[in-house]
């Protein structure tokens, strides 16, 4: 099997955005590790972002985190992103660093904590305004650690009564994506765990409030191509945070635990119209790279994203649906997996080239010289990183 025109022409309108952290250190809690180059400011972050898209053709935007990449200058820095054949993508808001959020920030007891989490917001929102950015993307940090030390359900109202009030700041263009996360830093409840409390909270919102879906979220062996199909079928799926995991929120290259696992996903974003110019669903990477260099990490992860897509999109889907409408079990489990047993990376890197890219963005990417140039002048200063 090859690919057909028809299917290049549907990945040639892929869009992968990164996310602006993934670029600066990161670790565990036992030790965060330094790499030479790595960026010191958003603009830096931004240009190696660039760097990723010249050698792939995938990414055209970076999700910022504030503050993390906070400027003075919004204007300025949309413009520069421009001139680096960027557009500023999602942005993060952080309420998980702050003293006064020990014990929770929308859904905190004390009516000023909340205030401070939803100003917190409309500063988001206000900067969204100048970068251009679509989406607000929500994650909180706020849960309890043992029974009894918190109020389950008021902490459900007080969320509810937090994110419509940021709801009504969103301009009409703009989209709130409420992300969900089972466990972490809390770990007897977490206040929106699931994608059925995530879309319970933003359905109740509105048109513009919609679910992000990050991989790693998820307690092992949860079926996650499931929650895609449910959630595209409810019209309620606003974005993805690709990654992918082994344990836990590992943060890891996507499709590198489990490349079956992505093809299942993709499978059912094709499936259920989440794919292509006009759909609804962002795809956003959500990763950091503790251990590999930051740059190739983000080359092979949305390689990666791609080469899945691509064998998603093979799928003889009216064949498929003759083999499951007759109740031929294997001869349907046959099919999909001809489709993922397809190795496609000898025709993308050929459709690259004829595109006028690399066939092999990693090679090209080693052979560039970027790598020493930054870690060459980007001496001194701090470090971007985890809090930075
Ligand atoms: C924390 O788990 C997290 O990784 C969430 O997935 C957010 O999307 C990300 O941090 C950025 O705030
Ligand atoms: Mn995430």
């Amino acid at each position: 099997m090859s690919i057909s025109p028809f299917v290049l022409a549907q990945l040639a309108t892929q869009a992968i955005e990164l996310p602006s952290w993934a670029f600066g250190n990161s670790g565990t809690r036992f030790k965060v590790f330094s790499t030479p180059g790595t960026p010191r400011t958003i603009q830096e972050k931004i240009a190696d972002a660039a760097t990723v898209h010249q050698h792939t053709g995938l990414a055209p935007s970076v999700a910022l985190h504030i503050p993390w990449d906070k400027v003075g200058d919004y204007d300025a820095l949309r413009d520069f992103a421009g001139e680096h054949g960027l557009a500023l993508g999602t942005v993060n808001s952080n309420t998980f660093q702050d003293d006064a959020y020990k014990f929770g920030s929308l859904t905190h007891t004390d009516a000023a904590v909340r205030q401070k989490a939803i100003d917190h917001h409309f500063d988001c929102i206000d900067i969204m305004h100048a970068t251009g950015s679509q989406d607000l993307k929500i994650w909180l940090a706020d849960g309890t650690n043992y029974p009894g030390q918190g109020d389950i359900r008021g902490r459900q109202d007080r969320l509810a009564d937090s994110l419509a009030k940021i709801y009504d700041r969103i301009g009409e263009n703009q989209r709130l994506v409420l992300e969900y996360k089972f466990f972490e830093p809390a770990f007897y409840h977490t206040d929106v765990p699931d994608w059925g409390t995530s879309y319970a909270q933003v359905n109740a919102l509105g048109e513009r409030a919609l679910v992000c879906l990050d991989t790693g979220h998820h307690a092992p062996g949860t079926n996650i191509e499931f929650i895609v199909a449910q959630l595209l079928r409810l019209g309620k799926l606003g974005s993805f945070d690709f990654n992918s995991r082994f344990y836990a929120d590992d943060d890891l290259i996507v499709g590198a635990a489990d490349p079956f696992q992505l093809f299942r996903i993709l499978y059912e974003v094709i499936r259920g119209g989440g794919f292509g110019p006009d759909s609804p669903v962002a795809f956003m990477l959500d990763q950091c790279h503790n251990v590999e260099d930051k740059i190739p990490g983000q080359i092979r992860s949305v390689l990666n994203v791609q080469e899945m897509t691509a064998r998603a999109l093979l799928v003889d889907r009216p064949a498929l649906t003759r083999a499951q409408d007759a109740g031929d079990v294997l001869g349907a489990n046959g099919i999909l997996m001809d489709a993922f047993y397809t190795d496609v990376r000898p025709d993308l890197a050929a459709w690259r080239e004829s595109r006028g890219l690399a066939g092999d963005p990693m090679a090209a990417y080693a052979a560039s010289g970027y790598q020493a140039q930054i870690a060459a002048d980007r001496a001194g200063g701090t470090q971007a990183g985890w809090g930075a």
